[in-house]
């Protein structure tokens, strides 16, 4: 069990890093690894005090214990204790403080702004994610996996592939705990067909499929992160995951982010965003308001 009655630290700044600029800590380097590679793993960005509190917010959430009522448009999961299925609550900042607080933090937003070079950013929408412990007898069981996948896939109704993900860690994630896999250089092989694949659980089978639509060098590299420490991957970065071999959860909190000029693509995939955009929906409507909460610059 976390402790849930934590004090409340403020959030680091790009000034807590010892610099002024955001430019000093997204560095002409960190630009250039995150356009060959895709991805870039950044320093900590979150205190062991807020870490500990988003682990009790998170299992507050899986426990129906919520600051807020009213849930997001994908409702409230039903949560099986036993399962060995991966956790996944979509936009679990409607639900509790502490996760809206993580995934529109401005230092998020800064990082994510400078990466896709836009000066505003918004929230597209967030996930908490919960991958069961199935301890070492776990390796053939899918249930905790996470296909490999591209995040624009998802996202065709958006009028940008320049989106950006931040993956925050809420505990230190070692190799047998399932970590995010990433494919280096993926970002540059465009949009490949079938790619919503989140939900898919045969990681060989999706990585032929893949593979043989582009023929590239394909080397899993995984983002081990210490725990508040953040990975930053764009929206064609191809990732997944395997299942988590300890007999501990592994946690984490995501922001997915867009430029704040994004707009309605009309008449591509469906995803549930567009519910705010109303039965009138246009393309070229943007995706504002309190559904898209303004990340960078911050309102607060
Ligand atoms: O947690 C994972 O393994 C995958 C998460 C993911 O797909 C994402 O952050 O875009
Ligand atoms: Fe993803």
């Amino acid at each position: 069990m976390v402790n849930t009655c934590l004090q409340e630290v403020p959030l680091r700044t790009v000034q807590s890093f010892g610099t002024e600029s955001i430019d000093d800590l997204v560095t002409s380097e960190v630009h250039e690894q995150y356009e060959e590679q895709g991805y870039w793993i950044a320093p900590k960005l979150f205190e062991p005090e807020q870490i500990e509190r988003l682990r009790g917010a998170q299992e507050r959430l899986w426990s129906s214990d919520y600051d807020h009522d009213l849930p997001s448009q994908y409702g409230i999961q039903k949560i099986d204790q036993e399962s060995p299925s991966v956790r996944q609550q979509c936009n679990g900042f409607w639900q509790m403080d502490e996760i809206r607080k993580a995934v529109t933090a401005p230092l998020i937003g800064a990082i994510g702004g400078r990466l896709m070079h836009s000066d505003i950013v918004r929230l597209w929408h967030d996930q908490v994610v919960y991958k069961p412990g199935l301890g070492p007898e776990g390796a053939c069981e899918s249930a905790g996996n996470i296909g490999w996948h591209q995040d624009y896939g998802h996202w065709q109704c958006s009028s940008t592939r320049n989106m950006c993900t931040a993956w925050i860690a809420l505990q230190d994630i070692t190799m047998d705990m399932g970590p995010m896999l990433m494919i280096p250089g993926s970002n540059k092989w465009g949009l490949l067909e079938g790619s919503n694949t989140f939900g898919q659980k045969d990681l060989s089978a999706l990585r032929e499929k893949f593979s043989s639509q582009t023929h590239e060098s394909w080397q899993p590299t995984p983002c081990l992160l210490e725990a508040g420490q953040v990975s930053f991957h764009h929206a064609l970065t191809l990732h997944g995951s395997g299942p988590n071999l300890t007999h501990e959860p592994r946690m984490c909190v995501i922001s997915h982010m867009m430029p704040g000029d994004t707009t309605y693509r009309g008449g591509h995939m469906w995803h549930p965003n567009l519910v705010f955009l109303g039965p009138e929906a246009q393309d070229g409507q943007p995706f504002l308001g309190p559904y898209f909460p303004r990340i960078w610059p911050t309102d607060r």
